[in-house]
């Protein structure tokens, strides 16, 4: 029997569910269109040739985005990956959209799903992006960030998965704060499982009303106007003690990023 919305079972149900409104990054809002022109929706092509969000990234140069590595996605025969720039509704067929190949994947390693070390990763993709109002790079801190005090205000966008593995069709954003690491690694908390390691930050809400979500993974983590963190993984997401880990854009990684994306021309930021 199919259970009528009438039933007051059903309607408890309904009325008591978590409140987290629809396919949104947890606690966030829409954001104002256009006003994070770096953000990238990565997208696969599936069986019936219709592309699927995975995850997001940040376009740092017009013809490379970084995400987190653990989206790396095997690229079959007549599979396509893409990177699609400039757009707010996913659905919509909006003019300030660009759509554009992804021609290589390149992790800083093989990606450890254990640890969660080193889940950072690089996409070239196949021509450069038009930058314009509606698509622009996102400039790497520079020299690296060594660290965010705890309590600090950051901001994480995505297009969310929902549990019904649908997607928000509007780029969400919300407010986090970071969580200390010796906090985030204590008994409560992770507990050492896996390490918060120097390279990683927590980003969470002291109440567990904020967060990314999976499907969120890769995207910009903006601390103090900074490109800070990549979002990476969690245990279950808006869980108080199981904030957000993100990878710090420590300096190791900015030295990683350059050697590859400034080769052969060294210094090329002025010529773009
Ligand atoms: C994920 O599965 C994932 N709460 C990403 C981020 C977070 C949780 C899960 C952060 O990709």
């Amino acid at each position: 029997m199919i259970p009528s919305v009438y039933n007051p079972l059903v309607l408890s149900v309904i009325f008591l569910a978590p409140a987290y409104p629809g396919a949104k990054i947890i606690g966030g809002h829409e954001v104002k269109p256009h006003s994070r022109p770096y953000m990238v929706s990565l997208q696969r092509r599936n069986g019936s040739r219709m592309y699927a969000p995975y995850c997001g990234g940040a376009l740092i140069r017009p013809n490379w985005v970084l995400t987190a590595a653990h989206c790396e996605k095997p690229i079959a025969s007549g599979q396509f990956l893409r990177a699609v720039l400039g757009g707010h509704s996913l659905s919509q067929n909006q003019k300030s959209k660009q759509r554009l190949r992804i021609i290589k994947q390149i992790p800083i390693t093989k990606f450890n799903n254990r640890t969660m070390k080193n889940d950072i990763m690089l996409l070239q993709l196949e021509t450069n992006a038009k930058i314009n109002q509606y698509v622009k790079v996102l400039n790497l801190p520079k020299g690296g960030i060594t660290d965010m005090k705890s309590g600090t205000t950051c901001t994480v966008a995505g297009w969310r998965k929902t549990k019904t593995s649908r997607y928000s069709d509007t780029l969400q954003e919300v407010e986090v704060e970071v969580i200390g690491r010796r906090k985030c690694n204590s008994k409560n908390y992770y507990n050492h499982r896996p390490e918060i390691t120097q390279d990683m930050i927590c980003v969470g809400d002291r109440k567990g009303r904020a967060d990314s979500c999976q499907g969120d993974s890769g995207g910009p983590l903006i601390c103090r106007k900074k490109y800070t963190g990549i979002v990476s993984f969690g245990r279950g997401c808006a869980n108080a003690k199981k904030p957000g880990v993100y990878t710090l854009l420590t300096k190791k990684y900015i030295d990683w990023i350059q050697s590859i994306i400034d080769l052969p021309l060294k210094n090329a930021e002025e010529l773009y």
